[in-house]
């Protein structure tokens, strides 16, 4: 399969994240990425540097003070004190409920709450260029598919997208990529696209940027908010509002639960969206479903992954993949690339 791929993806690279309390190395490393472009590479699929800029996409499902901000942050955060070359930012404080979200501070760590659900996203030097080139990867995909040049494009992105919404980054994710390969599919004339979401977490960032258009259905399956991550959003009962009434589908799972009841819920979201009857499909391919996840707990093994492609693949779709989590590193190349083949193969 084509795939766009940015070595520019490395310039991302923080040097540790909080988990219970401590400081841990962090999960979602440069390693991701090296590990997919070389089993691509073993198994003779075509890497290109992605040429479209996703600029225009960006704009149209990211907020302009948001993209501001995060375009400057880490050169804001360098003037904030010497030495801050050497120190992570983290969020402290976040405007809930009660607290005003309408007016930015002056305050650079205020500044950096207000646009982050979480302290789980860690920024360093380059993490705008790496978020940058890896939306890039997503508009380029999206424009070869929508060009009909190809049935099926990989954008090979990370840091990963599907938590960021509109005006938040989060979960590892600044910019949300399958977001940007959905516009992009829009912007070249795809009337519909559907958006699925196969990644252990639940996509909140997609779900919110289109809970209120018809034109982009998003489909997820994911473990149960009540337990899992992101927590405060996925369930089933969110179906969308006004113009995208009808156009959201969560598929909730128990945590720990079984492949078996993970096919069971593949089919409802490819019933779905086969009804829909979208121009294009959208898959972000998260693949922290893997047995050997660290920080998941469903089962997925080879065989399933295998069988993932394969079933999207019958579902006749022009598709753009877009990489989203998945830690066990050393297993992503192979995982991932299973996915793909699988879906050639149909
Ligand atoms: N820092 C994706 O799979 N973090 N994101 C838990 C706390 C939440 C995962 C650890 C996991 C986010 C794209
Ligand atoms: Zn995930």
């Amino acid at each position: 399969m084509i795939t766009f791929f940015n070595d520019s993806h490395q310039a991302h690279c923080p040097a540790f994240e909080f988990f219970r309390g401590e400081r841990v190395a962090c999960f979602e490393t440069p390693a991701r990425a090296a590990h997919v472009k070389g089993r691509l590479l073993e198994r003779g699929h075509i890497l290109r540097t992605p040429a479209v800029d996703s600029s225009p996409a960006l704009a149209r499902v990211h907020a302009a003070p948001y993209l501001a901000f995060l375009q400057h942050a880490w050169l804001d955060w360098l003037d904030l004190a010497a030495g801050n070359d050497q120190r992570q930012p983290f969020p402290s404080v976040w405007p809930v409920r009660s607290l005003r979200s309408d007016v930015e501070p002056v305050n650079f760590i205020a500044r950096l709450g207000l646009y982050s659900m979480d302290n789980g996203s860690p920024l360093s030097a380059g993490t705008w260029q790496a978020a940058k080139a890896g939306a890039d990867t997503a508009a380029s995909a999206g424009a070869l598919v929508a060009a009909g040049h190809a049935r099926s494009a990989f954008g090979c992105s990370r840091p990963p997208g599907h938590h960021a919404g509109a005006d938040f980054m989060g979960g590892y994710c600044f910019l949300n990529n399958a977001a940007v390969a959905a516009q992009s599919l829009r912007d070249a004339g795809a009337a519909r696209v559907a958006i699925l979401d196969v990644d252990y977490h639940h996509g909140n960032g997609t779900q919110s940027i289109f809970y209120r258009r018809a034109d982009v259905l998003c489909v997820s399956l994911h473990g149960d908010p009540l337990t899992e991550y992101p927590f405060y959003l996925g369930h089933a009962d969110e179906g969308g509002e006004g113009e995208g009434e009808g156009f959201n589908l969560n598929l909730p799972l128990p945590a720990g639960c079984s492949s078996a009841l993970w096919f069971e819920a593949l089919e409802q979201a490819c019933r779905r969206i086969s009804l829909y009857r979208s121009d294009a499909l959208v898959v972000a391919l998260g693949l922290d479903t893997f047995a050997g996840d660290p920080i998941s707990t469903f089962s997925l093994l080879a065989d399933d992954f295998s069988r993932l492609g394969r079933r999207l693949g019958a579902m006749g779709l022009p598709t753009v993949f877009v990489l989203e989590g998945g830690y066990a590193a050393a297993s992503l190349g192979i995982n991932a690339v299973t996915v793909i083949e699988g879906f050639e193969e149909a």
